[in-house]
């Protein structure tokens, strides 16, 4: 199972499962080829649509998933499938549920389903997830789908991975007006009220289209975020979603905000790499004690904290330069 990173790539490239499944364990596991596999990634990047999910524990974001991932299928795609749960310690394979609800796609070779989790993980979700898209994305898919637990920041965080974030909701789960609460207001892009064939899915409805509608006013050409309907365990509303999911992505298209995103995507991905580093850093020069050094100058006061931190600064990018040159 040992295999060189260069194969690894492109059997992952010509889309071989295993390779891909061994490459996004190298990402969950923080493993140090990383550095070298996302070089060899970068070059094939940039193809994937990426859409997020997100929205509350049963509200059927995997069911949805799972009916998106038939209908891009119909439609030719390749489709890849990432499951985030920051607050789970297990990770390779799905929670049985999901299994059962994407064992319809297991033996599809266009499909690669991979659930993951963060808690632990240096850094986060902010680190962990978009690597892991890019995996997919150099795998050959399409479109990646990215199912994120809701649990409050968490879905903030993966809203600003996505180049399309959809928020669902659901009747008689008490969280139309709480979700508005916790942000998800301004992080959709498409809202879609699931398990509409229960009562109250029409009043959730426009529960939220008057919510939305109480925002800044906008201009001819924003984005004004559509509402679908869909009962996801019976694929119904699916076409819908798909729909204007497409509508988003060709008006981001014309309005130069695909570009915009990725971009801050980028930046904040690096932003969180270079932070990592630095912190790992300064950790090494406190076993070194410069640290400790510098805070007893503090506390005797032979030295301002502000001073403190451009000393530590100014010896942690010296590292850096002696470890570069
Ligand atoms: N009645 C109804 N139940 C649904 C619908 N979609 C999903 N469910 C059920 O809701 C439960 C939670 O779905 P799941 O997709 O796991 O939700 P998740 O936690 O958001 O991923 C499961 O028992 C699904 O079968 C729907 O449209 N209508
Ligand atoms: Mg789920």
């Amino acid at each position: 199972m040992d295999m060189d990173v260069p194969t690894l790539v492109e059997q992952a490239r010509e889309g071989r499962p295993r390779a891909v499944a061994r490459l996004i364990s190298l990402v969950e596991g923080a493993s140090p080829q990383l550095r070298e596999v996302m070089a060899r990634l970068a070059p094939l990047t940039g193809g994937a649509y990426v859409v997020g999910l997100t929205g509350s524990p049963g509200v059927g974001k995997s069911t949805s998933t799972s009916a998106l991932v038939s209908a891009y299928r119909r439609a030719g795609k390749r489709v890849g499938v990432l499951a985030v749960d920051p607050s789970s310690p297990f990770s390779g394979g799905a929670l049985l549920g999901d299994r059962v609800r994407m064992s319809e796609h297991a033996s599809d070779p266009g499909v690669y389903i991979r659930s993951m989790a963060t808690r632990g993980h240096l850094g986060g979700l902010a680190w962990a997830a978009p690597q892991a898209i890019r995996v997919l994305d150099a795998a050959g898919c399409d479109v990646v789908l990215v199912e994120t637990v809701g649990v409050g920041q968490s879905e903030v965080e993966i809203a600003s991975q996505a180049d399309t974030s959809v928020v669902l909701l659901a009747p008689g789960m008490g969280d139309g007006i709480q979700a508005a609460k916790a942000g998800i207001l301004e992080i959709g892009d498409v809202y879609v009220v699931n398990k509409a064939d229960r009562d109250g899915a029409d009043a959730t409805a426009r529960e939220l289209n008057h919510m939305l509608g109480l925002g800044e006013a906008r201009g001819a050409g924003d984005w004004r975020p559509p509402i679908v309907k869909t009962v996801a365990a019976r694929g119904e509303g699916t076409d819908e979603v798909v729909e204007a999911l497409e509508k988003h992505r060709a008006w981001m298209e014309e309005h130069g905000v695909l570009a915009e995103r990725r971009r801050a995507r980028a930046a904040h991905e690096v932003e969180t790499i270079a932070v990592t580093a630095l912190r790992e850093r300064i950790g090494d020069l406190r076993g070194h004690h410069r640290l400790d050094a510098l805070a007893e100058r503090i506390v005797t006061g032979g030295l301002d904290p502000y001073a403190a931190a451009d000393a530590l600064v100014a010896a942690v990018t010296e590292g850096a330069a002696d470890s570069s040159g």
